[in-house]
């Protein structure tokens, strides 16, 4: 009998080799996972109550592990093949992120897994874009890039045998499972030789530098890995600290007592030495795309809190020094307008919670049961834990691609997303996430109502 590995398994596993291929390939990457690994040891030194909660959740052993990654994609039919690939590991596209407005020729969309269970298994997600060529306004150019992505074949005929076996057979045979990894994790690996001359190549980057990171290589090399820190302040400065290239600044909120969706700052991408095919011979050149990137999480926003989120974010911004010089003070006085205490966030629904029952609501006697959830809550027998959020941020994710593009000053496109078109490479529509976080905030209230319904009979 040959068994199936599970999903979830796999998915770790993919991750895990993800992980020693980009240690590999970028060594400052393995830099920046000793900073977080310190970081991380620091606070949980100094904080014996976190530690004790991420020990009841089972979380210390892979708390330093890669939360996601990023790739590029060049074609509708290269979405639709990683949409395969991610599926066998449990990933499914989750939101759509239209990033022309903010100056950068994608739009995107993050392979995650969707239930609780498989999340906390392993939670490792693939941000994902897809090249825009509409969006080049040189219709030369845009026919050779077009032609190039074309040709290129970026999975092995080996590799798609065995998606293919792994489709049909409904998973991953144990025996077939290394070789499965190997081929699919040969997708993203980057490749020092260009396909397409120096002069293309730089027409290409012209154009916008991600249609050359897209176009002139064989594959859809992994960009940048990016570990969960448990205190990104103290993570940027000790980048800073060892002299290490950082971003400006750090995306998204500003630190509050709850944090609240994401924080992601990076190391900025390195400049590698490339070959380009010239005739006969090689010429050398040099490209700019890959990074090492660290996130901190907090609770999953309810649309009226993203609505708050989306209108302080905006006022920090306006009218800001374009590197950022002065976005740390001017985010903490915009953010002063949005509630820091639970409890209000939870009373405005501006995040989501999960209920769940207490040790004193299990040992309640039934005799003066409240019907609701208020009675539920002030009694103590019902507590509200915040519900993390698992997906990305526009700004943020435009403002990643910035600072790695070298390009902080490029106006927006002028253009709508076209989820449509996304949708479609994608051969289905992408999941809301807002549902999702309702989905588990309502099961549990629902599975508390059938414990104090029955408690009452
Ligand atoms: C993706 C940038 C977005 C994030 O964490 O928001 C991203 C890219 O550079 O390809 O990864
Ligand atoms: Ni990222």
């Amino acid at each position: 009998m040959n068994r199936f590995v599970t999903t979830d398994s796999l998915r770790g596993l993919f991750a895990a080799g993800m992980s020693d291929m980009y240690r590999q390939e970028v060594p400052l990457y393995g830099t920046l996972l000793d900073i977080v690994a310190h970081v991380n040891a620091t606070v949980l030194h100094n904080d014996p109550a976190l530690r004790q909660s991420l020990a009841d959740m089972d979380e210390c052993a892979r708390l330093d592990l890669e939360r996601h990654g990023a790739v590029r994609v060049g074609t509708a039919s290269e979405l639709a093949l990683l949409a395969r690939i991610f599926a066998v590991l449990g990933m499914y596209p989750v939101g759509y992120y239209d990033l022309a407005a903010a100056g950068v020729p994608v739009h995107s969309t993050a392979f995650r897994p969707v239930d609780e269970v498989a999340l906390r298994a392993c939670p490792f997600r693939i941000f994902t874009s897809l090249l825009r060529l509409e969006l080049i306004e040189d219709p030369v150019l845009r026919a050779q890039a077009q032609k190039v992505l074309q040709r290129r074949q970026i999975i092995s005929e080996r590799g798609l045998a065995l998606l293919e076996n792994a489709e049909r057979n409904g998973g991953v045979a144990e025996d077939e499972a290394q070789e499965f990894l190997a081929e699919m994790l040969a997708i993203f690996r980057w490749h020092s030789q260009a396909i397409v001359d120096i002069e293309t190549y730089r027409k290409m980057h012209a154009a916008h530098r991600l249609v050359a990171d897209v176009a002139a290589f064989q594959g859809p090399h992994i960009n940048h890995l990016t570990p969960r820190v448990l205190d990104i302040d103290a993570a940027q400065a000790e980048m800073v600290r060892r002299g290490i290239d950082a971003k400006d600044y750090i995306e998204g909120p500003p630190h509050r007592r709850e944090a609240i969706l994401l924080r992601q700052t990076s190391f900025k991408a390195l400049e590698e030495v490339i070959s380009f095919p010239d005739g006969a011979t090689i010429q050398r050149g040099t490209h700019t795309a890959r990074f090492g990137e660290i996130e901190q999480r907090g609770m999953a926003l309810t649309p009226k809190g993203r609505a708050l989120y989306d209108a302080c974010l905006h006022k920090a911004r306006a009218g800001e020094h374009p590197a950022g010089h002065d976005h740390d003070a001017r985010l903490r006085k915009a953010f002063r307008d949005f509630p820091d205490d639970p409890e209000d966030l939870r009373q405005q629904q501006l995040a989501y919670f999960r209920y769940v029952l207490t040790q004193k609501g299990k040992a309640a006697a039934h005799a003066a049961t409240g019907t609701t959830l208020p009675d539920w809550l002030a009694a103590r027998w019902v507590q509200a834990i915040p519900i993390t959020y698992e997906d990305f941020l526009p700004i943020s994710a435009a403002g990643i691609f910035r600072s790695n593009l070298g390009d902080g000053s490029r106006q927006g496109y002028d253009s709508h997303g076209s989820r449509a078109v996304l949708e479609a490479a994608l051969g289905r529509k992408v999941i809301d996430p807002f549902e999702l976080y309702e989905t588990i905030q309502e099961k549990s209230l629902e599975v508390l109502a059938s414990h104090f319904a029955a408690m009452r009979a």
